[in-house]
């Protein structure tokens, strides 16, 4: 059994896990809430899907491992905020901001930090609002503050980034130069369809 193996067969492990699983009902809840109250008063919500997941254990091993960090409970908690994830797809670039705002004004959420790959995008093309918040979470005997980190970007820029996600695994593509330059033309096509978008339905509901 490898040293990892072990730590992933405590009930240690198995809370948590549990925690962070919690944590990302807590952050899903707050935006389901957010969502309902903002589609009562505009035309369509602000936020057009919700996904969700906890890191797998053989990734969060990997990661720990790449950063030369120590493998244990106290590691994965010090040095990862990627355990509990939570990727939000706006329909409009400003409703990212709307959502990142309204998000982070809660008084029990603490902003941790931020990425904003719109403004500064990838060299490869990805675009997407990142924030690392922490959030309370309540237990029988406690309560633990607990990290979760959210991805917000449009459904054009996560159709982009779900494509260019395969090519990570991928290690025997032909021609993977040639796609990589096709992917990058494709996501500052995407940007400024998303840019014009935005405008036109300024326009649509300008007075
Ligand atoms: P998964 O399977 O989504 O969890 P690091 O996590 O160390 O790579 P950092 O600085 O901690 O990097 O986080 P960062 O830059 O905010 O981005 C981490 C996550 O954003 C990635 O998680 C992806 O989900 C997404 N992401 C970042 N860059 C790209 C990119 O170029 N293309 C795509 N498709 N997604 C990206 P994971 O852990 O890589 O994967």
């Amino acid at each position: 059994m490898s040293e990892f193996e072990k730590i992933t067969a405590t009930e240690e492990f198995d809370i948590l896990m549990m925690r962070y699983d919690s944590a990302i009902r807590e952050v899903r809840t707050k935006l389901e809430i957010l969502n309902n109250e903002l589609s009562l008063t505009s035309v369509e919500s602000p936020i057009s899907s919700i996904e969700s997941r906890r890191k797998k254990d053989r990734s969060i091993y990997e990661k720990l491992k790449r950063q030369g960090n120590e493998i244990s409970l106290e590691s994965i908690e010090e040095n990862l905020n990627d355990v509990a994830g939570v990727r939000v797809i706006c329909s409009f670039v400003d409703d990212i901001y709307n959502v990142a705002r309204m998000l982070v004004r809660q008084d029990d959420v603490t902003l941790i930090q931020v990425k904003d790959y719109i403004k500064n995008p990838k060299a490869n093309g990805y675009r997407s609002y990142h924030m690392i918040v922490e959030i309370p979470v309540f237990f029988s005997n406690e309560k633990k503050p607990m990290r979760v980190e959210v991805q917000i970007r449009t459904v054009a820029m996560n159709f982009w980034a779900s494509l260019e996600h395969q090519m990570k695994y991928k290690h025997d593509v032909e021609k993977a130069e040639q796609i990589m330059k096709e992917l990058k033309a494709c996501a500052d096509t995407i940007a400024d369809t998303d840019m014009r978008m935005l405008k036109i339905r300024e326009s649509i509901s300008a007075k």
